[in-house]
């Protein structure tokens, strides 16, 4: 029923990489058939290892050019590769809430890092559990809210730290020590060994923060790659001449944004440590957290290479070249980290043949990164390197081994495979599909004609802007949709595997411009996302918004960032003394609920400067942008729920005043305010409905 596969396909993978995946596979174990039987139904314990940040291309089954990873490497010798799995939007929380409810980003409601996952709705291991599994949740997690719908769990908090981490439990927090990859492995074989209920079948997610920034290797691992250069990426020194104006204002460059300390592990000197800005200025909360040998050893493993640079000073493009050096080994090194990791875990399974027998193991990670590609580090675009996953599937004997699939496979596919494993309902409102045809026929079947992605940040950290898109394996349709960004991209992956020319004006790609385009539809309102609507030009700078729809004469706003803002101009700047008035009724919050008013002066830079005056929980404040507090205070009484909003700009006087419900705050503006062209609104993670803004000349 499963015949015997050597290498399929390889797809959109280049040909070096492709002889070099095809060789890794012969010296591999011959492939074998699978024992025939339906995997659906088969109850399998699963073990879903799961990484952060790490891309596909560091990954030797994957071709990598740069490292080995004979472990991961085992389970695709002894499994499937999946060469074209993709996540719907590529960031470590929605990916995460993805895999976990098997539904698209603005279905789950998490959106964006940040948001809080709502524990309360369904979830696989949820219904899993409710199906017999055992369950637990190690490592990783990342979601704000405490994980439901696990026996056993425990958790980093936020992002973690890879020195002697904190970890939480359902009984509160505590430190381990150790390096946290080494930390998150023991835990989950204690847990394996003895944890677990050996009656029923389980679900263990042993989910590591490697290799995420700041790229700290373990102790094991800080030798390696020592004196041996990491080949380069073709694309280190992108122009981004042939796609939009997105991509060159990123704020995830090897060459301007790693910063020297905290990212590359320099260290300040005395007159360096006087102005030290961003993330440099907590270089050293990370290494404070070692035990004196663990930072001896940290110390010692960089000094020879830090004196040299110190030396030679390089400058220019020979910086960029160091900078991803110091980078790509250290993200290497924390890969190799897991890598043992892999290996520790599929020791103790294949050491029981009952536990190998019945348990079926995947690695994957929750999305891929840049490796220097396009000049970048981070993730965030829907280009291949960020997009696409790592997913390798083994089951000894029920799957066939040492195979490939091109088929397309998406995050939100995950639970669907479950729950169709552990013969679970599958629920109907579920975007993915199950995978497990694809796992019993790797060459013949597919799931999904196209994939759905959708990328919200916007101005939030490394400044990628708003998107969506459609990837069909070979063709890839990008909407960039915010006012300040409004274009598309296309590319033939076939003939432009690094995406390095849109070929969306092109005359000989219109039909497949408008399939695409109509796919993309199709693929929204299959899936009912209507976020990505920003007002159809009524504002002219917006962000932060995932949609902006008109309601009766006002807007219904659904914010998705800290201050998420909508603008437009004004037809004449508003005179010298004036009010504004609006009303905001909140219809549903990702966080503690704020509504604003914004008035906004031109700057000359790219971004207007905004005053905003908010309504919040109980608070009313005055604010220059969203971190400067010109004035706050606490509002007893107001109904955080349904908020009138009244500002009075005198430019003379220099005054805003803020008046809501009974309350009134005032602030001082800065001498040189120039005049008010833009008014629009604001939310702090809140769907609110807002009235027109009436103006009245005082
Ligand atoms: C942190 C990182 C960013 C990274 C985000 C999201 N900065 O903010 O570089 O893009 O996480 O990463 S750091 O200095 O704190 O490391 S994600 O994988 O969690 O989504
Ligand atoms: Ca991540």
């Amino acid at each position: 029923m499963f015949p015997p596969r050597t290498s399929v396909a390889v797809g959109l993978i280049s040909a070096a990489i492709a002889a070099a995946v095809i060789a890794g596979c012969r010296s591999a174990t011959p492939p074998h058939a699978a024992r025939p039987g339906p995997l659906a139904g088969s109850r399998p314990n699963i073990v879903f290892i799961f990484s952060d940040d790490h891309a596909p291309h560091a990954i030797s089954a994957y071709g990598s050019r740069i490292n080995r990873t004979p472990n991961i490497d085992r389970i695709a010798a002894s499994g499937v590769t999946f060469d074209r799995c993709y996540c719907g939007n590529s960031i470590c929380g929605p990916s995460r809430a993805a895999i976990l409810t098997g539904k698209h980003a603005h279905a789950n409601g998490f959106m964006r890092n940040g948001n809080d996952f709502d524990g309360t709705q369904p979830t696989f291991p949820k219904h899993l559990r409710r199906a017999g599994y055992q369950t637990a949740m190690i490592g990783k997690w990342h979601l704000t809210s405490d994980p439901t719908g696990f026996d056993h769990w425990e958790v980093l908090p936020g992002q973690g730290s890879y020195y002697n981490p904190d970890f939480r439990t359902p009984g509160g927090r505590h430190r381990r020590e150790g390096y946290c990859t080494d930390l998150v492995t023991e835990m989950a074989l204690d847990w394996l060994r003895d944890g677990r209920d050996a009656s029923r079948p389980f679900l263990l997610m042993c989910q590591h923060k490697a290799p995420h920034r700041s790229w700290m290797p373990g102790p094991e691992e800080l030798g390696l790659y020592r004196d041996a250069p990491i080949p380069e990426p073709a694309t280190l020194f992108d122009d981004y001449a042939g796609r939009g104006p997105a991509a060159p204002l990123h704020e995830m460059g090897i060459r301007d944004h790693l910063t020297m300390f905290y990212d590359l592990k320099l260290v300040p000197t005395a007159g360096e440590r006087e102005s030290l800005e961003g993330a440099d200025t907590v270089w050293k909360s990370r290494l404070e957290r070692m035990t004196p040998e663990q930072r001896a050893a940290w110390d010692r493993a960089f000094a020879a290479e830090n004196a040299a640079f110190r030396r030679t000073n390089p400058t220019g493009d020979a910086l960029v070249r160091w900078k991803y050096q110091r980078y790509i080994k250290n993200y290497l090194r924390c890969v190799a980290g897991v890598d043992k990791s892999v290996g520790r875990i599929l020791d103790h399974i294949d050491a029981d043949p009952a536990l190998r027998a019945n348990t079926i193991v995947i690695y994957c990670s929750d999305q891929g990164f840049y490796l220097g590609d396009h000049g970048w580090f981070d993730k965030r675009w829907m280009y291949e390197e960020s997009m696409r996953m790592p997913l390798l599937v083994r089951w000894p004997e029920r799957i066939a081994s040492g195979t490939r699939t091109t088929a397309l496979a998406q995050n939100i596919d995950f639970a669907a495979t479950f729950l169709d494993l552990a013969g679970a309902p599958i629920p109907a409102d579920l975007h993915g599909t199950s995978l497990v045809p694809v796992l019993e026929d790797p060459a013949g079947a597919t799931v999904h004609d196209a994939l759905y992605y959708h990328y919200y940040e916007s101005h939030a950290t490394h400044n990628v802007a708003a998107h969506y898109g459609v990837h069909d394996g070979r063709y890839k349709l990008l909407r960039f949709y915010e006012p300040e960004h409004d274009y598309w991209e296309l590319f033939d992956l076939q003939r432009d595997p690094d995406e390095l020319r849109s070929v969306w004006s092109d005359p000989d790609y219109a039909a497949i411009r408008q399939r695409l385009e109509r796919q993309l539809v199709a693929l929204r309102t299959r899936y009912g996302d209507d976020t990505g609507v920003l007002g159809d030009g009524a504002f002219d700078v917006i962000a932060g918004v995932a949609s902006a729809t008109p309601d009766g004469d006002g807007w219904r706003i659904d914010g998705n960032a800290t201050m998420g803002y909508a603008l437009r101009p004004l037809a004449e700047p508003l005179p010298a003394r004036a009010t504004l008035r609006t009303t905001a009724v909140i219809e549903s919050t990702r966080g503690p609920r704020t509504v604003a008013l914004l008035l906004a002066t031109e700057d000359g830079a790219r971004a207007p400067l905004r005053f905003e005056v908010h309504v919040g929980d109980g608070e009313l404040a005055i604010r220059r942008e969203r971190r400067t507090a010109l004035a706050d205070r606490a509002a007893p009484g107001i109904d955080p729920t349904r908020v009138e909003i009244a500002a009075t700009i005198d430019r003379s006087a220099r005054r805003l005043t803020l008046r809501s419900a009974d309350h009134t705050l005032h602030a001082d503006l800065p001498a040189d305010l120039g005049a008010i062209t833009r008014i629009g609104y604001g939310t702090d993670n809140t769907a609110a409905r807002f009235g027109p803004i009436r103006i009245a000349r005082d």
